[in-house]
């Protein structure tokens, strides 16, 4: 491959319109005035996906600001977190989420954090140093079905931590490294391999 790999630097939000693909071709996203990538809330998205858009072949460097906005369905291909902000994605309204090859380092807390009922397929996904992979917000109780097949989990607190009764995890073929509890759900029968 000789493709040469740069990076892009934003001051603003990249939108990705409703079924549109947004291929990054291996580039890093370096954003400013956008957040510093701490914990603070209402860092600007790196990136924001409409219903049916797809992000792919795309680093997204520090600051990590508040990462990628999902409005419904969307996949995300070969996305690399190099430095996790506030949090990787969020699920803002209603959909389906598919991460096919995608990594995040360096999360303080959370890297997917889900405010809304959906779906959210993982394939392959690889976490290093991180508080919660997965989060529901607060003490909501949405309807969430997580499938995790395949990845690698290592130096964190949690894969999923969910209050909601009403969130299921299925997984297989994962390996977990320095993981404090995989599952902190409301009642183990919530999680179930397959
Ligand atoms: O506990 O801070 O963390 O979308 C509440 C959370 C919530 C959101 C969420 C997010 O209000 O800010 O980043
Ligand atoms: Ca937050
Ligand atoms: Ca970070
Ligand atoms: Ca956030």
């Amino acid at each position: 491959d000789v493709t040469i790999k740069a990076n892009v630097p934003i001051t603003s939000t990249i939108l990705v319109k409703a079924g549109e693909v947004y291929d990054g071709k291996g580039n890093t996203i370096i954003a400013s005035g956008m957040g510093d990538g701490s914990q603070a809330e209402n860092q600007k998205p790196i990136f924001r996906l409409e219903n049916g858009a797809t992000l792919k072949n795309v680093k997204i460097g520090a600051p990590g600001c508040d990462g990628v906005h999902v409005y419904g369905n969307a996949t995300l291909e070969n996305v690399e977190w190099l430095d996790v902000g506030e949090d990787a994605m969020t699920l803002k309204s209603k959909g389906t989420v598919t991460l096919n090859n995608c990594i995040a380092k360096l999360a303080y807390d959370k890297i997917l954090q889900i405010n809304a009922d959906g779906t959210i397929i993982l394939n392959n996904f690889r976490a290093t140093t991180f508080g919660k992979v997965l989060r529901t917000n607060g003490s909501g109780q949405y309807t969430v079905t997580v499938t995790i097949n395949g990845g690698t989990f290592s130096g964190g607190t949690n894969i999923v931590r969910t209050e909601s009764k009403n969130l299921k995890v299925r997984y297989r073929n994962i390996t977990t490294s320095n993981v404090t509890k995989l599952w902190e759900v409301p009642n183990a029968s919530q999680v179930s391999t397959y």
